[in-house]
């Protein structure tokens, strides 16, 4: 189930406890031996989640200015607020795994780690702040409550903080969903028109189908993922619709209906090509995203100087404080 080579009896025994560890539904913590391939799997994967999070604030960031009154700005810059605060906890969490910060922001900007397929699409309206919230952070809650219970302690435990602020998002975005469906016909149909463009995305953040999704069966058996890609995309489906109808608006899928027998809603082909294209780097906004991530770095290199002469400084006065008591 792990590392190939377990000839070797020292390494034999570690693998031994790792997977007692795993059996036992234990945490494995930083301090412990890991497989390198366990280690590089949950490097890729905090990465991407952290990359995500943080190139996630541009999408909404872009209606701040823009926001209808007074408490929508106050909630939408609390929003993007705690994106970043995400994003500072997954990077904290990547590096207990012996990479460091700099190291994967260089990744991302380079394009050599990714960053979740959902953020390339463009924010056209005030409504899409609401389908964001709703759907993309109902889809990611979906995701990530399951890996509250992920085998590795401190993603698990960021995961838990995460989730909780993740719940307020979704239920802001839906707030503000039916403000507009209950308002003018024109709310209303910039509201439906919201849904009908992040729909088919959201249903693609849970990755490719099972059938051709290379990680998946090791990252279970791993226990850092707890559920299926597919799995997690139908409990979303089935947690979306009956929400779809107390908004009074419709999910874009003629194909959507309630499967007796099998207790779930079917729903229709999602379009892979697109996905695909999207992790190409050929969607609507990569190249936007990723440059202007690129911009925001280098306009910070002099917030990040400081921070460091500063920590400098403290060091040096707590050296010599304990010089003087000595
Ligand atoms: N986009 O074998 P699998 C958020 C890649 S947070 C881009 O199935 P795995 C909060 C995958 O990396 C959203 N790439 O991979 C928020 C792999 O590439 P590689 C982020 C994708 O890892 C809300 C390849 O395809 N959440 O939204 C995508 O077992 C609002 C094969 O795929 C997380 O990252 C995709 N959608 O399963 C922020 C959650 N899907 O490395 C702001 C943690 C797959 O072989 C505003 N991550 N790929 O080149 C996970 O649960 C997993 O990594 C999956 C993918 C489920 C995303």
């Amino acid at each position: 189930m792990t590392d190939p080579h377990t000839h070797d009896p020292h390494t034999a025994r570690l693998t031994e406890a790792f997977e007692r560890t795993l059996a036992a539904d234990e945490r494995v913590e930083p301090r412990d031996w890991m497989p390198d391939a366990y280690r590089a799997t949950l490097i890729r994967q905090i990465a991407q989640h952290a990359h995500s999070e943080i190139i996630g604030m541009q999408p909404e960031a872009n209606w701040i200015t823009r926001a209808p009154s007074l408490r929508r700005k106050a909630i939408l810059i609390a929003k993007v607020q705690d994106e970043a605060g995400h994003g500072l906890y997954l990077y904290g969490a990547a590096e207990t795994l012996g990479v460091a910060r700099a190291d994967l922001l260089d990744a991302l900007h380079e394009g050599r780690q990714r960053y979740s397929s959902i953020f390339n699409y463009p924010t056209l309206t005030w409504a899409d702040v609401g389908a964001i919230g709703w759907l993309v952070d109902g889809a990611a809650i979906t995701n990530q409550v399951p890996l509250c219970r992920c085998s590795y302690g401190p993603y698990a435990r960021a995961m838990v903080r995460v989730c909780k602020e993740e719940s307020f998002h979704q239920r802001q975005g839906y707030e503000l969903l039916l403000a507009l469906a209950r308002g003018t016909d024109a709310q209303r149909a910039m509201a439906q028109d919201a849904i009908d463009r992040w729909w088919w995305p959201s249903l693609m953040m849970f990755g490719p189908p099972d059938a051709e999704s290379p990680h998946t069966r090791q990252s279970m058996a791993w226990k850092i993922k707890r559920h299926s890609n597919d799995e997690l995309r139908q409990r979303f489906v089935d947690i979306c619709v009956p929400q779809a109808e107390s908004l009074g608006l419709t999910l874009p899928d003629p194909a959507l209906r309630w499967n007796e027998e099998r207790g779930h809603y079917d729903h229709g082909p999602i379009d892979w090509a697109e996905f695909k294209a999207v992790l190409r780097g050929a969607g609507p906004c990569n190249e936007q995203r990723l440059e202007q991530r690129r911009r925001a770095h280098a306009e910070g290199a002099w917030v990040r100087e400081a921070a460091a002469a500063h920590a400098d400084k403290q060091r040096e006065r707590r050296a010599e404080q304990e010089v003087v008591a000595v």
